[in-house]
């Protein structure tokens, strides 16, 4: 691509290339390509709700209003107030269709130059259109609510979904979707060329960087907005040691992972693949000259494992211009929207448009690496951006169309994914019902690329319990490395997989295959893992008592996983009388048959022969003609 840019650069004069953009943006302004397109034929602002505090009911601090909903979809609630007046130690009590939630007034952005918008994360489903009510209890001065379409995944005209349900219900998705679910445990790499820096720029800690926008480790260039040139530079000494493929493969076996996916372009656009679309990449832009992506698949392969490949197609900042920010702001601003800036080129994109990097890279690069990897099981797109419902579609059915064998992930964008994510180190309550089947994908640390001062090493048994919970819930972990500049993996990360590994060998019946049992947990309250900076700022303090039980299940048995070495009598209180019939109760990984007795309170189970420093162990009870 770059060479495309250069070709032609040389080719016209200054004038001329600045005349192609503008009529290419015109262009766009004239078909309005921007990702909003499928919103714009539904109009957002003909199904917002705004109601002015001079028109609510008022009682002391309670405002409340009736309104009309147009469109039964999901919306969210604002409340607008004046800059000057906003203040953040206010809290606002929301009450709305059946629903209460109380939340502090924080800060979403601004508009019309003098106000501030808060916006309340909860998300509201008016199942019906007709009269609703809502009522505000704050001592926030506030000018007015706003209670608007809110888009998750946009919903998009909806104009391909019958298209995509047909693939997405194929026998071969559906199979490999079934492979998917069994597999429970994936290994997650992020590696490229800012792997060598480790979170550091010019002896500057990517903490400490100037730029807004997160502090992960492969963040480096937009932390520091590193320009195009100086950045490409790294892969000039990009020169892992040959073994790294095999190490991190067994590595992967070892830990009890199925399937591993590396990150084959990531948003710094550097292709850690042999790309024929761009001579960014590893065996054109570096020393090493080979095709690691094609190294760690064959190595995955020679283990068992299954392999995907993680691909940023909304976001380029080497090729990707601007990601279509300017042309989505137009729109966006004529409608009172904000647009967020985070995770573009915006301090010196490359001059391109977006459709053309699309068209010249993007979809390339995706039909290459299916065309090079046959026996490719996933693709997790990310980095989703401005891309339109139409390009979201293209990605998904390119595909398809290549391998139907191979699955895509929620963030190809505008629901099209064939399974969900819940965010990153996220997982989701056991209320929360997710409509299609799920993984939580997670660092070991506080970064996904690797991060030379980042020793917050999540321990063997925070880590397990976050699988445990994650399969107790029903989902997938899609557990991340960050090798260094060789390719080596940091030697505690790969001890504490190590541990994990060895006690889900022992207990791997509790684990592959199973399902989630009618009730997730037992013993203490839910602590959610919560997203990737909230585990860095509260760290992990759980503890386990041999009263916490997390329940899977598998055709007539019932695995009862505990996350403490204490031998002696645990009483199960889901397992009592009543709740199920049981024929017989075993400890895995030593086979034996356990003394046990069910009662109307509970089964008492007596727990012996556990080895010292385990980390947890696990149940097998046999139920009686389930
Ligand atoms: O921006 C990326 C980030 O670098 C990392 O790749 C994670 C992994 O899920 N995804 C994006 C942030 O959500």
């Amino acid at each position: 691509m770059r060479s495309i840019i250069h070709f032609f650069s040389k080719k016209l004069k200054k004038h001329h290339l600045v005349l192609a953009v503008l009529l290419i943006s015109v262009s766009c302004k004239k078909n309005v390509d921007t990702s909003l397109s499928s919103e714009q034929k539904f109009d957002q602002t003909d199904n917002w709700i705004v109601l002015d505090k001079t028109d609510a009911i008022k009682k002391d601090n309670t405002y409340s209003w009736n309104f009309n909903v147009k469109h039964p979809v999901k919306y969210v609630v604002q409340m607008v107030s004046n800059k000057s007046l906003y203040n953040s130690k206010n809290h606002v009590k929301v009450t709305i269709v059946g629903q209460e939630f109380k939340r502090p007034l924080l800060k979403s952005y601004a508009i019309n130059s003098n106000e501030i918008v808060s916006e309340f994360k909860k998300i509201v489903s008016f199942s019906k259109i007709g009269e609703q009510t809502i009522s505000i209890k704050t001592a926030a001065n506030f000018k007015r609510i706003r209670i608007i379409p809110h888009f998750e995944n946009p919903i998009g005209s909806g104009g391909y979904h019958q298209e995509w349900l047909k693939m997405n219900q194929s026998d071969e998705k559906q199979k490999a979707l079934e492979q998917f679910k069994k597999a429970k445990l994936g290994m997650f790499i992020h590696w490229g060329i800012y792997s060598q820096a480790g979170g550091v720029w010019k002896n500057t800690r990517i903490n400490y960087a100037p730029y807004k926008g997160p502090k992960v480790a492969e963040w480096l260039m937009h932390a520091f907005q590193i320009p195009r040139e100086e950045y490409s530079e790294l892969a000039k000494t990009f020169n892992p040691d040959t073994s790294f493929a095999q190490n991190i493969a067994k590595l992967a076996k070892q830990s009890g992972m199925k399937y591993v996916v590396i990150t084959s372009k990531h948003h710094d656009g550097f292709a850690l693949f042999d790309s024929k679309s761009s001579e960014y990449d590893i065996v054109d832009a570096t020393p090493y000259k080979a095709d690691a992506v094609k190294e760690l698949y064959e190595a995955c392969l020679r283990e068992g494992l299954d392999f995907g490949v993680y691909y940023s197609h909304g976001n380029d900042w080497m090729d990707g211009t601007d990601g279509n920010y300017n042309n989505v702001k137009k729109v966006n601003d004529s409608l009172g929207i904000y647009t967020h800036p985070t995770g573009k080129n915006l301090w010196g994109p490359s001059t391109n448009t977006h459709k053309e990097y699309l068209q010249n890279k993007a979809y390339p690069q995706v039909k290459e690496l299916l065309n090079l990897l046959p026996e490719l099981r996933l693709i997790w797109f990310d980095g989703t951006g401005f891309i339109t419902e139409k390009q979201a579609f293209q990605f998904y059915k390119s595909v398809y169309d290549i391998n139907p064998n191979v699955l895509v992930n929620r963030r190809v964008g505008y629901s099209f994914g064939d399974y969900l994510d819940a965010g990153d180190n996220k997982i989701p309550s056991s209320s929360d019902t997710l409509e299609k089947y799920w993984e939580t994908c997670g660092t070991i640390n506080n970064s996904w690329g690797y991060k030379s001062y980042d020793n917050d090493w999540k321990s063997p048994k925070e880590l397990l319990y976050y699988f445990v919970d994650i399969l107790s819930k029903g989902g997938n972990y899609l557990l991340n490395i960050g090798p260094d500049g060789k390719g080596k993996v940091p030697e505690i990360s790969a001890q504490n997989l190590r541990e994990i590994g060895k006690w889900i060998h022992q207990n791997r019946d509790a684990i592959y295959g199973t399902s989630p049992w009618k009730i997730t947990k037992e013993g203490q309250g839910e602590t959610l893992l919560d997203g990737t900076g909230h585990r860095a700022a509260k760290g992990f303090k759980k503890t386990f008592t041999s009263k916490d039980f997390w329940f899977t299940t598998k055709e007539n048995k019932v695995y009862v996983i505990s996350l403490t070495n204490t031998e002696g009598e645990i009483l199960i209180k889901s397992l009592r009388k009543g709740e199920a019939t049981i024929e017989d109760v075993k400890l895995l990984g030593n086979n034996k048959t356990l003394n046990w007795q069910q009662n109307k309170n509970e089964l008492k189970v007596t727990i012996t022969g556990l080895p010292k420093d385990v980390l947890g162990y696990a149940l097998e009870v046999t139920l009686k003609n389930k």
